[in-house]
């Protein structure tokens, strides 16, 4: 581990600063040679889907793109390092539970199902048949089926995806929470109101067409570093490429292509933006509507487009021309000229893309702030046609996949209907939980059975401690994981941990031959993907075996033959196939060279909404965003929680910031320099973060250290999970119900810690 520093890191994105880091990364997981062969067929149309992200592949170009942050997600999975019966004989839960999330998962990989034993305080071994009845004696013993969770993670496939759903309505429950909710939620719900499919419209394709593209609040350089190339190609063409973020975030600023063997040798980069604002936390709906604003005052509108496709212009157009521009710029932190620069750019391009991610889908208003930037979009027809759309920027490689096999709360009537038709049975209709309902029913008792299929629950959720004493009061928690997490240590009256294959790794049928799964992209590909290394244990399950057998034992097999499913994939997909729109001939149609478009009707303009239109909204601005309501109390800052460059959500591959200069720690608070004096505090000095309190739960993280950052005033950040406790459960956002992660109330304490 590096030594605690700050450092500011004047490099470009990726380039050698990327490379270097590849070397330590690799050489830490144990296992270099094995990881580099897996990545020598890392994202190539025949070999496996890289588990880091959700970006496209390109279709033409090298099929290898090197990724940095790939090769993390590759090498950790293929560590050598392994959790055995000898670490759960030597570490108390309770001891455990002291440790870090980089710690825990730095064990290694699970090798077998393990038990806990309140008694003694431990995990202790299990035979597979055993746990799985376990799970089905629970299950089976509930009053009501809507007692139990079903919580995916986007890191499943869509074979595990579509049998966990399928399991849970059988069984009887919606109740099918997942990580979407506190992701990419707000965009599924926009999307569907304005456009009838709450999925981004654009292929790679249109980023080759593309004259403006707009990037709000999202930080590719470390998130979605394949993004970076495709940036750099559209500015170098000429397009214009406008960065809206909170911060100044090095990779929307600079980039050097590693796969750009001149450019590396030379020590050059290439700028990625032409235009970087940053606003304030929360102020992006106002910046859409301020570009509104300017388009309809130099009547720049696409009136061919608006009188055919779209209703409700003139109510929108009534709301902009009411927003005054003092509001925009009070809510934005930018000025009118500012804005009316951006608003040039978008004015000039007949064909402009709005990329965003989690600075837009985690605030109070982040329904609203879509379906503005779709409303900016259809003012010029900038929705089906080449070159233009949305693209709401996925995380988790197969989280959009998930929601496409039916992991959703809030299923669809066609689709339950779908499942009747095929299935010859009536199921349960109506919502079930999602993530924070599902807190607020295992602390009210309502549920009692939590099983999650990847993931780290008790860590990814809001309001940590509130979750915690959640699912300890179940009477049983289960997890399907690779490795382990604070999830697992957080148990009910009985815990399970099932390790399971992971995506580097090799699923054989009974006679060897190796299974296909298949995942779906931020740009709707779906797309094959199989593992290439022996599994970390001859103990692994894959995902679809474990749920099958749970299926088999409490459900029998008269209506799904969960084994055959399990034995062979395929079948699985030709009941997807049966199922789902856009599947037929499925097992065929992956097995092409880059799989499938599942398409997208709004690419054809065609709106399956309820007026059968795209639906301009008019909602007013938020009457204040939090930075403004917090102002008027003294020592209260608004704190997004966001992603380190050493981290794939709550699993921490080190403690290193490379692009934002942090070295050997997490927990920093990155502060502009005016609140520093303000709040009379000093850069380098250690505060504890106190959240809001009113409801009676105490809500702080200890020891944090400043760091004077470039942030606008009022705006903190810090990295996620350490935060989660400080944000209230009922802090969500609007129709999304999504934790506020980008805005969370909180003040600064004196640290008992000292420097
Ligand atoms: N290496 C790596 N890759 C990942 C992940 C990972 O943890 N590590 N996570 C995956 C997942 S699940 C997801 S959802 C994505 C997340 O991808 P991102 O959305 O890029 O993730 P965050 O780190 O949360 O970054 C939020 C960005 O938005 C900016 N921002 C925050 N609030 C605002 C705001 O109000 N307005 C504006 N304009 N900007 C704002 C922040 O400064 C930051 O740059 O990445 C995926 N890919
Ligand atoms: N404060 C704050 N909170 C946030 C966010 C934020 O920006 N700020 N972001 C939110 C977002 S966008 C998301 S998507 C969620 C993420 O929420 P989750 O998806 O629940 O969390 P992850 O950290 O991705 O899960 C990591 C664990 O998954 C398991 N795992 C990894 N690979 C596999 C696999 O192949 N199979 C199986 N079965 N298990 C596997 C490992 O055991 C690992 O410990 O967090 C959310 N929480
Ligand atoms: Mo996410």
């Amino acid at each position: 581990m590096s030594k605690p520093r700050i450092e500011s890191y004047k490099g470009p994105a990726a380039g050698w600063g990327a490379l270097k880091a590849v070397g330590t990364h690799l050489s830490h997981s144990g296992a270099p040679l094995a990881n580099v062969r897996a990545l020598l067929k890392l994202n190539q149309p025949d070999g496996f889907d890289c588990p880091g992200c959700a970006w496209g592949d390109p279709e033409h170009g090298s099929s290898f793109e090197f990724c940095e942050n790939g090769v993390k997600a590759v090498s950790w999975e293929t560590t050598s390092k392994r959790v055995d019966d000898a670490f759960f004989e030597r570490y108390t839960v309770s001891e455990m539970k002291r440790w870090d999330d980089y710690r825990l998962e730095d064990q290694g990989r699970l090798t077998r199902p393990m038990r806990f034993d309140r008694a003694s305080d431990r995990y202790v071994p299990i035979e597979w048949s055993d746990a799985l009845d376990l799970i089905a004696d629970h299950l089976r013993a509930l009053d009501d089926p809507d007692q139990a969770l079903f919580y995916t993670s986007g890191k499943a496939c869509n074979e595990s995806a579509y049998t966990f759903q399928l399991l849970a309505r059988l069984y009887g429950t919606n109740n099918l929470p997942d990580c979407s909710n506190m992701c990419h939620e707000a965009s599924g719900v926009g999307l569907g109101e304005a456009l009838g499919v709450g999925k981004g419209s654009v292929l790679l394709d249109d980023f080759e067409r593309a004259e403006a593209i707009f990037s709000f609040g999202q930080n590719p350089g470390t998130n979605h570093p394949r993004m970076l190339g495709t940036l750099r190609e559209a500015h170098e063409r000429g397009c214009e490429v406008v960065a809206i973020n909170t911060l100044k975030e090095r990779g929307l600023e600079r980039f050097a292509d590693p796969q750009r063997k001149f450019e590396m040798l030379r020590g050059g980069s290439e700028a990625v933006s032409s235009m970087y604002l940053c606003p304030k936390l929360g102020g992006d709906m106002a910046i859409v509507r301020g570009m509104a604003k300017v388009v309809f005052e130099r009547d720049a509108l696409d009136h061919d487009f608006i009188a055919r496709y779209t209703q409700g212009v003139d109510a929108y157009r009534a709301v902009v021309e009411a927003t005054a521009w003092e509001t925009i710029e009070a809510q934005s932190g930018l000025s009118r000229a500012e804005i009316t620069r951006a608003a040039e750019i978008y004015i000039r391009s007949n064909a402009t893309i709005i990329c965003w991610a989690m600075g837009i889908t985690q605030h109070e208003h982040s329904v609203a702030s879509v379906r503005e930037i779709v409303n900016l979009l259809l003012l010029r027809g900038n929705i089906g046609k080449p070159g233009a759309g949305t693209c709401p920027v996925r995380g988790h490689s197969n989280v959009q996949g998930d929601r496409t096999m039916g992991v959703n709360e809030k299923a669809p009537e066609w689709f339950f209907q779908a499942l009747e038709r095929y299935y010859g049975v009536s199921l349960k209709r109506g919502h079930g939980h999602d993530t924070v309902s599902a807190i607020r029913a295992m602390r009210e008792g309502a549920c009692r059975v939590f099983i999650g299929l990847a993931g780290n629950f008790a860590r990814a959720t809001s309001d940590s401690n509130v979750c915690e004493a959640a699912l300890s009061s179940c009477n049983l928690t289960v997890h399907m994981s690779t490795k382990l997490n604070r999830s697992h240590l957080v148990t009910g009256r009985d815990a399970l941990i099932l390790p399971v294959i992971g995506r580097v790794e090799t699923d054989a049928k009974a006679d060897g031959t190796p299974q296909l799964i298949t995942v779906e992209d931020s740009m709707s590909m779906v797309h094959g993907s199989a593992g290439i290394q022996r599994p970390a244990s001859p103990m692994l399950r894959s995902e679809v075996a474990v749920i099958c057998g749970i299926g088999e034992r409490l459900l029998g097999s008269q209506v799904v033959d969960w084994m055959a499913l399990a034995e062979d994939y395929d079948r699985i997909r030709d009941q997807i196939a049966e199922v789902i729109p856009g599947f037929s001939d499925f097992n065929r149609r992956v097995r092409e060279p880059r799989g499938f478009w599942l398409g997208n009707p709004g690419a054809r303009r065609e709106f399956s909404t309820a007026s059968g239109f795209a639906e301009f909204s008019s909602d007013p601005l938020p009457e204040a965003v939090l930075h403004q309501r917090l102002a008027r109390e003294t020592g209260w800052l608004t704190l997004q929680t966001l992603r380190s460059h050493d981290q794939y959500n709550t699993t921490v591959y080190g403690y290193d910031d490379r692009y934002r200069g942090v070295k050997g720690m997490r927990r920093v608070i990155f502060l502009n320099p005016n609140d520093i004096e303000r709040l009379g505090l000093k850069d380098g000095q250690w505060v504890d973060l106190v959240g809001r309190e009113e409801d009676g739960v105490p809500r702080r993280a200890e020891a944090f250290r400043i760091v004077s950052y470039d942030t606008p005033e009022g705006c903190a950040a810090a990295y996620y999970p350490e935060t989660n406790p400080l944000i209230p459960l009922d802090s969500v956002g609007i129709k999304s119900n999504t934790p506020n992660s980008k805005s969370v109330a909180v003040r600064l304490a004196p640290s008992a810690r000292l420097a």
